[in-house]
C-alpha cells in the first residue's frame, strides 16, 4: 500500500513542516522518519545503469528529503542544500560572472559583506552596498551590468526591511535576480516567493534546525534554468552537508513553527520591555509601533521573531550587560532554542568596516539578542539583573 505523498495534499506550513519531502514508502522498511544515509556512494546494478544515486557528492537520499522539504517550506520548486550559509550565499553569486554587478543591502550579515568584498571582487564581481529601506536607491544603483540584488531582511542586526514586493517588481522589469536572506524570519514568518523573489537562502544554521548543533545553508528557488545551475555548481564546487547534518536539520524542522511561535512571543514581549526600560537607549525591533517600518513588517510578515537589538549607548556597557547575563549566553550564532546574546561589532560584524557600521548605527553600544524559548518572565528578570549591573542610567 502507498501512502498519499504529503507534497501531494494541498497543505499548511505546520503540516509541510512535519511531512514535506519525507517518504517512508520509498524506504526498505518504510522508516517512517528518513533514514541517515551514510554512505558515499552507491552500487550501480550494471555498466551505466543506477537508480538516480551514482555519488554522495552528486545527490544524497536523507539530503534529497530535507532539500525537497525546504523548497515545500518556501513555496519553491527546487532546494539545494550546503554546508554552511556561507556556502549557500556563495554557490549563489557563482551563478554570476566576471564583470556582473550586484547590488547588496548595507547590513547583510559580516560574513556576507567579507565573501563579497574580500574574496568575489577579486574575481571580477562588483558590488554595491546601498540602503535597501528606500527602494529609490537600488533603482539608482542600477546599471546595464547588474544581474543581482541581493537583501536581508530583517538585517542582521539593525532589523532593517526591504520591500520585497517592491523590490521583486523593480527586478523583474529588468531581468536582475532578487535573493532574499530569509534567516531571520524564517518561511514561518515571511514568505519571499510568494512577494515575487526567485531565489531564498537560509543559514539553516539558525532558526531552521534551531538547536545550535549544526552548521548548514540552503538554497530555495522557483526558477528552472537557475535550479539547473545551482545543481551544477553544488556539485562542481562540493559544498554539501553531511547526511547526518541533513537528517538533525530535518528533525528541527518539525517543530519551527511551534518554535517561530514562542520566539514571535517572547521577541514581542521582550522588545516592549526594554522598550519602556530607563537603561536601554533604543531597541532595533520590527514589532513595535514606532519602528520606522512597522507598518511594512506587518504588511510583509505574519510576526517579528525573537531577534532584537539593544543600544546601551557605550562599550562599557554592553560589556557590562554581555558579561552579565546567566541565561543569555554569550556566544556567535541565533535562532536556536536557548536564549544567546552577542556584541555584533566585535563579534558579527568584526570584518564589516567601523565606518560602514558606524553609518548604520551599529555602534559598540549595541548588544544582540537572539531570544529563545525559555520561559518570558525567566528572560527578562536575566536582563534586568544584568542591565541593573550597568550603574545608574
Ligand atoms: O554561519 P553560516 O551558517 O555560514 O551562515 C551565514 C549567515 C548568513 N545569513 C545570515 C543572515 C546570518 O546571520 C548568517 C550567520 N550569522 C551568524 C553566525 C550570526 O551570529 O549572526
Amino acid at each position: 500500500m502507498t501512502r498519499v505523498l504529503p507534497e501531494d495534499l494541498d497543505t499548511r506550513l505546520a503540516t509541510r513542516a512535519v511531512h514535506a519531502g519525507q517518504r517512508p514508502e520509498e524506504d526498505p522498511a518504510g522508516a517512517i522518519m528518513t533514514p541517515i544515509y551514510q554512505t558515499s556512494t552507491y552500487q550501480q546494478p550494471a555498466l551505466g545503469e543506477h537508480k538516480g544515486f551514482e555519488y554522495a557528492r552528486t545527490r544524497n537520499p536523507t539530503r534529497d528529503a530535507l532539500e525537497r522539504n525546504l523548497a515545500a517550506l518556501e513555496g519553491a520548486t527546487h532546494g539545494f542544500a550546503f554546508a554552511s550559509g556561507m556556502a549557500a550565499t556563495d554557490a549563489v553569486l557563482r551563478l554570476l560572472s566576471s564583470g556582473d554587478h550586484v547590488i547588496c543591502g548595507d547590513n547583510v550579515y559580516g560574513g556576507t559583506h567579507r565573501i563579497m568584498t574580500m574574496v568575489l571582487e577579486r574575481f571580477g564581481l562588483d558590488f554595491s552596498f546601498v540602503d535597501t529601506r528606500d527602494i529609490g536607491n537600488v533603482e539608482a544603483a542600477l546599471t546595464e551590468r547588474t544581474k543581482m540584488v541581493f537583501v536581508e531582511t530583517p538585517t542582521n542586526p539593525m532589523m532593517r526591511l526591504t520591500d520585497i514586493r517592491a523590490a521583486a517588481e523593480l527586478c523583474r522589469a529588468r531581468d536582475v535576480v532578487l535573493v532574499v536572506d530569509n534567516t531571520f524570519a524564517t518561511p514561518v514568518l515571511q514568505r519571499p516567493i510568494e512577494l515575487g523573489a526567485e531565489v531564498v537562502v537560509h543559514s539553516t544554521t539558525k532558526y531552521i534546525n534551531g538547536h545550535s548543533d549544526v552548521v548548514g545553508g540552503a538554497v530555495l528557488t522557483t526558477s528552472d534554468d537557475l535550479a539547473e545551475q545551482l545543481g551544477f555548481i553544488q556539485n562542481a564546487a562540493g559544498a554539501v552537508p553531511g547526511p547526518l547534518d541533513c537528517w538533525l536539520t530535518l528533525r528541527g524542522i518539525k517543530t519551527l513553527p511551534v518554535r517561530m511561535a514562542q520566539h514571535d512571543r517572547s521577541g514581542r514581549v521582550i522588545a516592549q520591555w526594554a522598550a519602556e526600560h530607563p537603561k536601554v537607549e533604543r531597541v532595533y525591533y520590527p514589532g513595535l509601533p514606532d519602528h520606522p517600518q512597522h507598518e511594512l513588517a506587518c504588511r510583509q510578515m505574519s510576526g517579528f521573531g525573537g531577534m532584537i537589538s539593544l543600544e546601551l549607548g557605550s562599550l562599557e556597557r554592553a560589556r557590562a550587560v554581555a558579561n552579565g547575563t546567566r541565561l543569555f549566553a554569550l556566544a556567535e550564532s541565533l535562532g536556536g532554542v536557548e536564549s544567546l546574546i552577542g556584541h555584533p561589532a566585535s563579534m558579527t560584524h568584526a570584518s564589516v568596516p567601523k565606518a560602514m557600521r558606524e553609518e548604520m548605527g551599529l555602534s559598540d553600544g549595541l548588544i544582540r539578542l537572539s531570544v529563545g524559548i525559555e520561559d518570558t518572565e525567566d528572560l527578562i528578570a536575566d536582563l534586568e539583573q544584568a542591565l541593573q549591573a550597568t550603574g545608574a542610567a
